[in-house]
């Protein structure tokens, strides 16, 4: 009879831990989104794939303290290149790796 009671119990605790470890996974998922609102939007003016690079007209990039502008960047991996072309919108990010600028992180922006 008690260890009846002590699984009631025991269910009760975790029907209430449960959803209270749900929402904490759930702010830290959408600190993952937050992450991805800080990429930065651009326009794919050349791909060359010879070089590993690419010339992107980009918006401000707040984590290179870099104002918009028409730049090219080595990418850090060439089969993006391979997903791009001149006119295409992406979405990105770069960083210094080496001291050369470099895309980090490319999304093809769907029209
Ligand atoms: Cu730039």
């Amino acid at each position: 009879m008690m260890s009846i009671l002590n699984n009631l119990a025991l269910g009760l605790s975790l029907a209430f831990v449960l959803p209270a470890w749900a929402d904490t996974q759930h702010a830290s998922h959408s600190g993952t989104a937050d992450h991805a609102a800080m990429l930065t939007e651009g326009v794919v003016k050349k791909v060359d794939k010879a070089q590993g690079k690419l010339t992107l007209r980009h918006g401000p990039l707040q984590n290179l303290e870099m104002p918009g502008m028409t730049m090219v960047f080595r990418v850090q991996d060439a089969n993006w290149l391979d997903q791009v072309k001149p006119g295409d919108s992406v979405r990105f990010l770069a960083d210094r790796v080496n001291g050369v600028f470099t895309v980090t992180t490319l999304e093809v922006v769907k029209p």
